[in-house]
């Protein structure tokens, strides 16, 4: 997990063969360093077809996911998640990822319009405990991913996210931030990266309006300025959701197009955010 990546969002959602074939041959046209697939129903991925892909373009991937509702730990109990991350990570494993992460610890859009209960918190991080072992025995990085309010009531805040890594204490567990979820939760969007700095590994580049980074609110100096200051190391993923399948636009509440276009975004969004990257030595 180095370098600047790209999560599969631009070109699809959906990990079947011709989805990875046109993601991966842009990835590479467009010269990212790794790819993030998404890992939503891990079931219906070719794992070995995927890793032949991989290792041809010679592209690294990290595998990303939110829990589908019927194994959502703080309702159901942590044996169904942990059943789910265990075959997730499986499959990850088996495409050559290095790590999973995402919202591992819920759905997304998983919301009760309460603050989280000792108890569903207490299921989460023994799922999370359970899956982070797992992850461990097959030599693979487990992330968490604090999303906002509106997507989860759970872990919204990098502090948040700390707290559950600490009191779990998995070596392999890192902290991963979304630029996307800190303009609306920390106070500050560098302060979730100067609070996060001994677990964050990975962050989600993305706009305040999830569209063209660099057209939105999002303080980008401050943002990669705080990443140097911490001296991050780890994986640097563009986020912009051009293609969402209605089930996950749902659960995100993306019903409008976020950008002008994908040309837009790979045009003027990423060399934004590559040279910006550049600038800070952060690449
Ligand atoms: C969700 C989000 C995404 C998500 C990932 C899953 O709001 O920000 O990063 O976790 O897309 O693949």
């Amino acid at each position: 997990m180095k370098g600047f990546g790209v999560h599969t969002s631009m070109w699809t959602m959906t990990w079947d063969k011709a989805g990875s074939e046109r993601a991966v041959a842009a990835a590479t046209t467009h010269g990212f360093d790794f790819i993030e697939i998404a890992l939503l129903s891990p079931d219906a991925v070719d794992p070995t077809a995927s890793r032949e892909l991989l290792e041809a373009a010679e592209l690294p991937a990290v595998c990303s996911l939110g829990l589908p509702e019927a194994v959502w730990p703080s309702r159901h109990g942590p044996d169904d998640a942990v059943a789910f991350l265990t075959g997730a990570l499986d499959v990850a494993h088996a495409i050559g990822a290095e790590a999973l992460s995402g919202v591992t610890y819920g759905g997304i859009g998983e919301t009760t319009g309460t603050p989280p209960t000792t108890e569903e918190l207490d299921h989460v991080a023994i799922t999370l405990d359970r899956a982070a072992a797992h992850a461990a025995r097959l030599g693979m990085r487990f992330g968490i991913e604090p999303v906002n309010r509106y997507e989860s009531h759970l872990i919204n805040t990098a502090r948040q996210g700390i707290e559950m890594i600490e009191r779990i204490g998995a070596e392999n567990m890192f902290l991963h931030l979304d630029t996307y979820h800190m303009n609306i939760e920390e106070r500050g969007i560098a302060m979730g990266i100067l609070e996060g700095r001994d677990h964050l590994a990975y962050i989600h580049l993305s706009e305040s309006d999830r569209g063209t980074p660099g057209a939105g609110n999002v303080r980008w100096d401050e943002v990669y300025g705080a990443l140097a200051a911490v001296g991050f190391s780890g994986g640097l993923a563009m986020e912009s959701f051009i293609d969402m399948p209605p089930e996950i636009a749902n659960g995100l509440a993306v019903w409008r197009p976020v950008a002008e276009s994908r040309d837009v975004v790979l045009e003027r969004g990423l060399p934004f955010l590559r040279n910006k990257a550049a600038q800070y030595r952060l690449i």
